[in-house]
């Protein structure tokens, strides 16, 4: 099970002209729209669970097992999240995090035999009636950063927000557990040859999109320290 450790950072001028000195590569630009939804309670995003859509697949991002604590979290720099992608897995974490009983939810979506899991699984989830929070579309530049002796890469996304908000994201995956430590090793030398001196949080897309769009639902992921 892959985590992703990620540092945001600001965007300025100067960014892509350190990411070509220090030898980034360019693997290229795409757009995508994400859906993000929860219950009328924010019962997922209220345990920092974020379901989304994304261009019509459905991905899960919840905290990593060494991300639960909420003071370890607030002094960390990089997040580390699990994000899962495979709609059955989605369905178990979510029965587990919001507390729906088995028993309702075996008669819907069966099992890994049937036709199409994808339709199922939306059919599932519909009765869950969860709701679409937030809708905006992100125009994404790619980079790819390699270290000698080291196959693994470090990736570094240039965000675009359609409502107006850029961030920039130093990005690692690892399997869950020991190699964190070398992951935020990385991480930092990146953002040191980034001339990223901060060690201050950098706010992510949802953040400014809650601020600025869901004042009340933003109002309630501090009071629970999500945010
Ligand atoms: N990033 C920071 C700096 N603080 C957080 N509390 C979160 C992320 C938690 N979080 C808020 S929205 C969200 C997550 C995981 C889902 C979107 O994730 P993000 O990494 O911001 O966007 P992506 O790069 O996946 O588009």
């Amino acid at each position: 099970m892959s985590v992703e450790v990620e540092r945001k950072f600001v965007c300025d001028s100067q960014v892509l002209e350190k990411l070509k000195d220090i030898g980034a590569v360019c693997l290229g630009q795409n757009e995508f729209k994400d859906q993000y939804f929860d219950s009328a309670d924010f019962t997922l995003t209220l345990k920092d669970f974020w379901l989304r859509k994304r261009e019509g697949s459905w991905e899960l991002k919840r905290p990593a097992a060494s991300h639960l604590n909420a003071e370890k979290r607030a002094q960390d720099v990089c997040t580390k999240y699990r994000e899962i992608t495979e709609v059955l897995q989605i369905r178990a974490e979510l029965i587990a995090v919001m507390g729906i009983s088995t028993e309702r939810t075996s008669d819907s979506l069966q099992t890994e035999q049937s036709k199409d899991v994808h339709a199922e699984f939306e059919k599932w989830l519909q009765d869950l009636k969860l709701e679409c929070f937030a809708e905006f579309t992100t125009v994404r530049c790619s980079y790819a950063l390699g270290y000698e002796g080291d196959d693994r890469k470090v990736r570094v996304d240039l965000d675009q927000a359609d409502f107006g908000y850029c961030v920039g994201e130093i990005e690692v995956l690892v399997s869950e557990g020991d190699e964190m430590t070398s992951a935020m090793q990385y991480i930092e030398k990146t953002a040191q040859k980034l001339g990223l001196s901060s060690q201050k949080k950098t706010q992510g897309k949802m953040h400014v999109y809650l601020q600025r769009f869901r004042p009340d639902h933003y109002a309630e992921l501090l009071k629970a320290h999500v945010m």
